[in-house]
């Protein structure tokens, strides 16, 4: 006799790892009595920061959204077709999906597939997988509420299928390079023969073009930038006037990275009441917020290489202003 089980499309797991206001209190506190200040861009992303970044992807200038997406409309099918049987589907960082429903789709005829968002936006992924889960009846959906770190603890729950593990859209470009390295270590220790890797690397470029990217004349960005501040505020009962912050951009080519500033545009003094806490600024003192790191192609070969993941081939777009790198862990023993 045969009993079948019918599984819930959808199941939300929850992995924060202590109380999220103190983890944010704290790192406040510390980044913003530092010499020379600074904040973490990871509380860029509050709700109102999410709609944002989304705002940000859709811009003119901010290209690398575009650029992935039509490298992926143009190779999905053929990313699709090194998967023979069922795949589990793990993203880090997942946003809104849009770009991951091209790989879904391709994916999908003829495969049993697991969709694994995971994002520190709770809202972001609850809203993104409705989306799916109407798009793909066939889809199953473990949505991982989870920082990276926390997230790669339930990454190596998922493991009764291959696994195609994603990090798109130059998010790999938000950690300082031997950070970077670690962490795609730390992915590759959990990855078995059949289990693959893709992620989107945003490529070394014209320092006009970086700069338009990262401060766009809408000046989505510079909300973006700000509503840290605004994110104080409200958390943090702050008293951030954002009318004497300027959003600044500016690509230091030697690091291969942008870097973004809020800049104090007047000697100031600001209050966060529930922590207790009264900063001085002077007039163009800085908060570093932001580091977007750009690579060469050999810097990606080094990466992979320290990471001990081999990079099995990879998809430009077609202006070769982003690449697409589709990895395996190497199992000779310089890789181990
Ligand atoms: C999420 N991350 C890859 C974006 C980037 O390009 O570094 C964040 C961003 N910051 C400003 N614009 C976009």
């Amino acid at each position: 006799m045969m009993v079948s089980v019918s599984m819930p499309r959808f199941r939300l797991v929850e992995l924060t790892g202590g109380d999220p206001f103190v983890g944010f209190a704290q790192d406040v506190e510390a980044g913003l009595t530092a010499e020379p200040k600074h904040l973490s861009c990871r509380y860029f992303y509050d709700r109102e920061g999410s709609r944002l970044f989304e705002a940000i992807c859709k811009l003119p200038e901010y290209y690398l959204t575009r650029a992935e997406t039509e490298i992926l409309e143009r190779h999905a099918p053929e990313i699709a077709s090194l998967f023979p049987n069922d795949v589990t589907v793990i993203e880090l960082g997942s946003g809104n999906a849009v770009k991951t429903r091209l790989l879904l789709e391709a994916l999908l005829p003829g495969r049993q597939v697991r969709y694994v968002p995971i994002d520190i936006c709770r809202p972001v992924l609850e809203e993104s997988a409705a989306d799916l889960l109407e798009r793909f009846p066939r889809l199953e959906i473990v949505a991982v509420a989870a920082e990276y770190h926390e997230g790669l603890r339930h990454l190596r729950s998922e493991s009764d299928r291959p696994r195609l593990i994603l990090w798109l859209g130059s998010n790999i470009g938000n950690f300082r390079r031997a950070e970077a390295a670690e962490f795609l270590r730390r992915i590759r220790d959990t990855m078995t023969s059949a289990d693959r890797m893709l992620v989107g690397v945003d490529l070394r470029k014209d320092r006009a073009v970086l700069e338009a990217a990262y401060d766009d004349a809408a000046g989505v960005t510079a909300a973006f930038n700000l509503n840290l501040l605004a994110r104080i505020n409200h958390e943090l009962d702050g008293n951030f006037d954002l009318s004497a912050f300027q959003h600044r951009a500016t690509y230091n080519q030697e690091l291969g990275r942008i870097e973004m500033y809020l800049v104090s545009t007047r000697a100031q003094s600001v209050t966060m009441g529930r922590i207790g806490l009264t900063v001085q600024f002077a007039a163009g003192e800085t908060i570093h917020t932001e580091n977007s790191y750009k690579y060469s192609l050999a810097e990606i070969n080094a990466l992979a290489a320290a990471a001990g993941l081999q990079d099995l081939c990879f998809w430009q777009d077609t202006a070769g202003r982003f690449s697409l790198h589709f990895l395996a862990a190497r199992t000779d023993p310089a890789g181990t």
